[in-house]
C-alpha cells in the first residue's frame, strides 16, 4: 500500500489551548477539523515540511527549535498508510490566520471530542489531554 507522509502542529497558546483547522469544502475529509500541517515534498525533512505548512496555512513562523516531536499516527486508510508525526509548538511569531480559507479554532484539549476529525487525528487526543 501507498505511504503518505505528512506533518501536523500540536499549537499551544498561552491558556493551554489547542488550534485545530477545519478542512475545506472541496479538499478530502471536508468538514473535519484536523491539527494543522500537510504533505511532505519529495526529500523534505518533516520539521521543514511543517514549518513550511504553518507558514502557507496559517500565516506564521515557527522556528525549528521550537518544534518538539510528541508522538506519531499511523492510520491505513483504504487507498493508503498515513504516517504522521505530531509535533508540539508553544512559540511562534505572527498571529495565526486562515490563510486557505479554513475555519479555524482554539480549544481546550478537554473539548477537541467536541469536534469531528480524521480518523489518524483521533488517537492523537489523548497524548495531548496528558500533557497539559
Ligand atoms: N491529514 C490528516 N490529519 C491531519 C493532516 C494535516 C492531514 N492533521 C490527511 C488528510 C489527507 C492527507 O493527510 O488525506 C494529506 O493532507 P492535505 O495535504 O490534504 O492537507
Ligand atoms: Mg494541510
Amino acid at each position: 500500500m501507498k505511504l503518505v507522509l505528512v506533518v501536523a502542529a500540536a499549537l499551544i497558546d498561552a491558556d493551554g489551548r489547542v488550534l485545530i483547522a477545519q478542512r475545506p469544502e472541496g479538499k478530502t475529509l471536508a468538514g473535519l477539523w484536523e491539527f494543522p500541517g500537510g504533505k511532505l515534498e519529495p526529500g523534505e525533512r518533516p520539521e521543514a515540511a511543517l514549518i513550511r505548512e504553518l507558514h502557507e496555512e496559517l500565516g506564521i513562523t515557527v522556528k525549528e527549535a521550537c518544534l518538539a516531536p510528541l508522538t506519531f499516527a499511523s492510520h491505513a486508510y483504504d487507498d493508503f498508510h498515513l504516517l504522521m508525526p505530531l509535533y508540539i509548538c508553544r512559540r511562534w511569531e505572527g498571529l495565526a490566520i486562515s490563510k486557505e480559507g479554513q475555519n479555524l479554532k482554539w480549544v481546550r484539549p478537554n473539548k477537541l471530542r467536541d469536534y469531528p476529525m480524521p480518523a489518524a487525528d483521533i488517537p492523537l487526543i489523548p497524548h495531548l489531554t496528558g500533557l497539559l
